[in-house]
């Protein structure tokens, strides 16, 4: 290596903070930092900014209405409807132009212009009518990363139907608990899809979750992928997508008038407890904050070609695969595969081949491509890229850089995105054109988003100091309660730090249930969930129902689980599994622990490492001491074991795992 590059490279590694390239700047959507004092002088009328990225059936009169906190409403006595903002406003402009570019894993290809989607949207909108899908009906997205997924949003929205979309790596049970809850009586699924070139079936997983549904269900359609390669069951009435698309051929659908507080989708999220959260989220709020941020942190223009590589099965997608770049009549890369098949440079070849402009992704996706080594990124031309985006986790320092230097050229500014399904969309991050970026933290609130840090009493901590994030005044993409569960949405978001009693919004605190620390300049370094969710990959997981599953496995008495660190992951799933009384092991309950998991939850869930131990560390009031487990898990030094009632088995469980 020659001196300068080793010189440069030691610069680097020293630096603390980044500018904004110039050239990135001068061709900012938002450049002028006034931006953050115009939201805060005119809050909240500031957030018709981002209701002006929209068209109206009828225009809002009120911006925010908070006369009954925290069921916040926003753009209230407006209407619209949300695929008519995502396809035919664009049709004049853009229709020749593509709103997805599909990349298959195998590289099939299918490119739909704005006129294309907007066909099959309607196509498939007469489809869904013609089953008995009436407004308000919950349809279920059971779909892996093929186009008919956004299309099948898209229709929902289109008749007013609030999807809910569940990832296609979920199980079978997860899809019927999922379904339950919604009370939900249609299901588009997909026969399957690839994964590393071969074929995976999904409809067989689907059929089993359909089985578990305690309520009669409607219609089953079901796209296929895999063509011969797999001749997937239809033996119950379930009707195929391409047949009804040709049914419906060259139908059009009036987009339903949908009040601004309807509901557009309905997004399940893991939390404390075993049962997965509805989120709600709605047509006008929801849809304004996509676009906002889609167009103020990613600075999307119709012009670009933008790829989020995240699944439309998370609320990543949904915001920044689906409606808002949709929203803002750009082009959308949509990829169905893994980033290492056929090569580790799939990535690279995609962002060369389509000369994509934006690039978002995962930390744990760019520790794996670190690991991989800067030759596969060094085998393609990414000049085309003008920006890179992270999101789902924190990242370190060193990961940041090397995303910067290797994939950006050290001339594309980084935004480090924190945000939650609840919210919708992005909260805290740098903009693009504005601020100085310093790797590892996400940077100041976004204009008009009021977050803070504090201690337990709710006081904001100084800067230097760690505690917890707070969000105290609301924002247009908020989640609206959870599904059928106003009570829980006030217990799991705001019981902490509000005044549940209280008539007057400003005693309302909305809590995200992250650490965060703060810095001298206001930026916020997000430190990871404080509550009993762990982040695999980006994913969200509750401990809760992984323990649920395992200590459904016969022979297993009890079980606690937590997150251990991985180089790659993130954290990855850690078991503590004490069996049953008697029980003498020694058999497949291994493989059978880790099948409950898959059955349960799916592969995503499969724990790393699951240790058996006839006892678990409890407090004397018989609390688990998870702190305790995660240490021991992380090989770290633990902490104070003086409160336990049992602190000879601590010892023990060490061994075990570093066995
Ligand atoms: C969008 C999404 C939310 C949780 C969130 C936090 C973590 C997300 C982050 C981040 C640090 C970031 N998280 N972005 N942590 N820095 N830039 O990921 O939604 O699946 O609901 O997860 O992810 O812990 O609370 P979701």
């Amino acid at each position: 290596m020659p001196d300068d590059t080793v010189e440069l490279e030691a610069r680097l590694e020293e630096a603390e903070s980044f500018e904004p390239p110039e050239s990135f700047v001068a061709q900012a959507n938002v450049a002028d930092e006034e931006i953050y004092e115009e939201f805060e002088e005119n809050w909240p009328e500031c957030w018709e900014r981002a209701g002006d990225l929209l068209d109206w059936k009828e225009d809002y009169d009120t911006v925010l209405d908070d006369g009954n906190a925290p069921f916040y409403e926003w753009f209230t006595g407006g209407s619209l409807n949300a695929s008519a903002n995502c396809l035919d406003r664009h049709l004049d402009d853009r229709g020749d132009e593509p709103a997805i570019e599909w990349i298959g894993e195998l590289g099939d290809t299918r490119t739909y212009t704005y006129s294309d989607l907007h066909r099959e949207v309607n196509e498939f909108s007469a489809a869904l009518r013609e089953q008995g899908v009436e407004e308000d009906d919950v349809v279920t997205l059971y779909m892996p990363m093929v186009p008919e997924l956004p299309i099948a949003m898209l229709a929902c929205a289109r008749i007013g139907a609030p999807h809910s979309v569940v990832f296609a790596g979920f199980s079978a049970d997860a899809l019927a608990t999922r379904m339950n809850s919604a009370d939900s009586e249609h299901l588009v699924t997909c026969d399957g899809y690839y994964r590393r070139g071969d074929p995976l079936q999904h409809k067989e997983k689907a059929d089993e979750g359909l089985g578990g549904v305690d309520h009669d269900v409607e219609s089953v359609i079901v796209v296929n992928r895999l063509g011969d390669e797999y001749d997937h069951p239809m033996e119950n009435g379930e009707l195929d997508y391409d047949e009804l698309i040709s049914e419906h051929e060259g139908a059009e659908v009036e987009p339903v008038t949908r009040d601004a507080e309807d509901m557009l989708f309905l997004m399940y999220t893991s939390g404390t407890t075993g049962q997965p959260k509805g989120v709600k989220h709605t047509t006008a709020g929801y849809l304004s904050y996509a676009a906002w941020t889609s167009h103020a942190v990613l600075d999307i223009k119709p012009e670009d070609t933008y790829w989020c590589s995240a699944d439309i099965g998370w609320i990543t997608g949904h915001s920044y695969i689906v409606y808002g770049p949709l929203a803002l009549g750009t082009t959308s890369v949509m990829y169905e595969g893994t980033p290492d098949y056929p090569d580790k440079d799939r990535l690279w070849e995609i962002v060369e081949e389509y000369e994509v402009d934006q690039l978002y992704t995962a930390p744990t996706a760019i520790r794996a491509f670190m690991k991989w080594g800067s030759e596969y990124p060094e085998r393609h031309d990414l000049s085309s890229l003008r920006l890179l985006g992270t999101v789902g986790e924190p990242i370190n320092p060193r990961a940041w850089k090397w995303y910067y230097k290797h994939i950006g050229n050290e001339d594309c500014p980084i935004v480090d995105t924190w945000w939650q399904t609840e919210t919708g969309g992005m909260m805290v991050t740098t903009l693009p054109g504005i601020g100085t970026m310093k790797p590892g933290s996400a940077g100041p609130p976004l204009p008009g988003i009021d977050a803070k840090v504090v201690d337990t009493k709710g006081e904001e901590v100084g800067a230097g100091r760690a505690g917890y994030l707070t969000v105290n005044k609301p924002w247009p993409g908020m989640l609206r309660t959870l599904y059928n569960n106003d009570e829980r949405f006030i217990s799991e978001y705001w019981a902490e730090y509000s005044d549940t009693e209280s008539d007057d919004p400003a005693d309302w605190v909305y809590f995200p249930e992250d650490g965060a620390k703060l810095d001298e300049d206001g930026y916020i370094t997000v430190l990871g969930r404080v509550d009993d969710v762990l982040n695999v990959s980006g994913h969200r997981l509750g401990t809760m129902e992984i323990e649920s599953a395992i200590v459904g496995v016969e022979g297993v008495a009890e079980a606690a689980v937590v997150g251990g660190h991985h180089d790659v992951k993130g954290e990855a799933v850690y078991a503590y599994v004490i069996t049953e009384e008697g029980y003498d092991g020694g058999d497949d309950l291994h493989e059978r622990i880790v099948a409950g998991v898959e059955d349960a939850i799916g592969p995503i869930a499969r724990p790393e490492e699951i240790v058996f131990t006839p006892e678990l560390p409890k407090t004397r009031s018989g609390k688990i001491m998870r702190r305790l487990l995660e240490d021991i898990a992380n090989e770290e030094e633990l902490g104070d074991t003086s409160t336990l009632r049992n602190p000879e088995v601590v010892e023990d469980i060490q061994k075990k795992v570093q066995e």
